[in-house]
């Protein structure tokens, strides 16, 4: 195995002033994808939602980061300019964990997914990341084999990551079976089942649940420190006022995969080729519970890290030596 040199990844690791200063302070840090602000949602609202998230981060208490490819440095953090440009410039390619060293050689723009954005927030030395839904298993997944590399990522990157469940155009059972295959810890936050991202309950129990943020952090500080590997998964419903009703969108969903399959859409493009599907027949309902979920995990992400940060000498402490 090749020695890392810490020097040379440390030139591509560039982080924004307010990360730096956080980590350097062992402040709090949120770390957030930047997928989603460039296939997620569309202009403007991707702008002013990504915008909305780090301003939730910032108030649960924490520095945010968004991550992202560029020139060939991996960003920590980005600025309001930053954000503009990702979410303008077109065809910016996604970029998951198999993608990274190809848009890192290349050079130009990558927005990255959960995958790719946890392998590099662990580089940085970040605890907590925060993402409204995660990929998952897609349906009809006993053909098409179609797993996101997000739930792989679980076990190998040591970072708690908050979210709202998996994307509901997901198949939420299955998904929910590899996470208990793979061993990944999951929590559900003052709920009884595993949440739907858009929507309010899976009808999947949750396997655990806490009702404190203190307690979580402990739980999560605990799993590394047993030598687990990998990161814990923390999830959160979408409020009440914000969710679309699961039985409302079905049909929706059901028709946005029949049309996908009959067309043959597969692989990479698949996961927004779904969600631009759904947002159409809801005109736009589901995009606006997608902004919605996101600015309430970024938060309840903020507060995690604040309540990781706040143990008495946290696991993550020890990392970050890389910069
Ligand atoms: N499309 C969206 N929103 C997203 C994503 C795609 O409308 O957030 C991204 C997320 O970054 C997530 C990834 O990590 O999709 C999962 O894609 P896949 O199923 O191809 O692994
Ligand atoms: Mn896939």
């Amino acid at each position: 195995m090749p020695q890392i040199d810490p020097k040379r990844l440390a030139e591509r690791l560039v982080l924004s002033p307010e990360v730096r200063a956080a980590l350097a302070d062992g402040r709090p840090v949120t770390a957030l994808e930047s997928n989603v602000i460039t296939h997620g949602l569309a202009y403007p609202d991707n702008v002013d939602t990504a915008l909305a998230v780090e301003a939730a981060v910032r108030a649960g208490g924490a520095a945010p980061a968004t991550i992202a490819v560029e020139n060939g440095h991996l960003l920590v953090g980005l600025d309001r300019n930053a954000i503009e440009r990702f979410a303008t410039e077109p065809a910016i390619p996604k970029v998951s964990t198999r993608d990274l060293p190809f848009a890192l050689a290349r050079g130009g723009k990558g927005a990255t997914t959960v995958a790719s954005s946890l392998a590099i927030a662990e580089l940085a030395g970040i605890a907590v990341f925060a993402s409204a839904g995660i990929g998952g298993v897609h349906r009809g997944a006993a053909q098409s084999w179609d797993v996101s590399a997000d739930l792989i990522q679980f076990t190998r990157s040591k970072v708690a990551v908050v979210c709202a469940g998996a994307k509901t155009i997901l198949d939420l059972g299955l998904t929910a079976e590899v996470l208990e295959t793979q061993g990944v810890p999951l929590v559900t936050y003052g709920f009884d089942e595993v949440p739907a991202f858009y929507c309010r309950g899976s009808g999947v129990p949750s396997p655990q649940r806490l009702d404190d943020l203190a307690t979580i952090a402990q739980a999560i500080d605990l799993h590394w420190s047993l030598g687990g590997s990998g990161g814990v998964l923390v999830a959160a419903p979408i409020p009440e006022a914000d969710a679309l009703d699961g039985e409302a969108i079905e049909a929706a969903i059901a028709d946005a995969v029949a049309s996908a399959d009959a067309e043959g859409v597969g692989g990479a493009g698949l996961t927004k080729r779904l969600m631009r599907a759904v947002d159409a027949a809801t005109d736009g309902r589901s995009s606006r519970a997608n902004a919605a979920v996101l600015i309430h995990t970024a938060h309840l992400g903020g507060k995690l890290a604040a309540a990781y940060a706040a143990l008495a000498a946290p696991h993550a402490s020890t990392r970050g030596e890389l910069v």
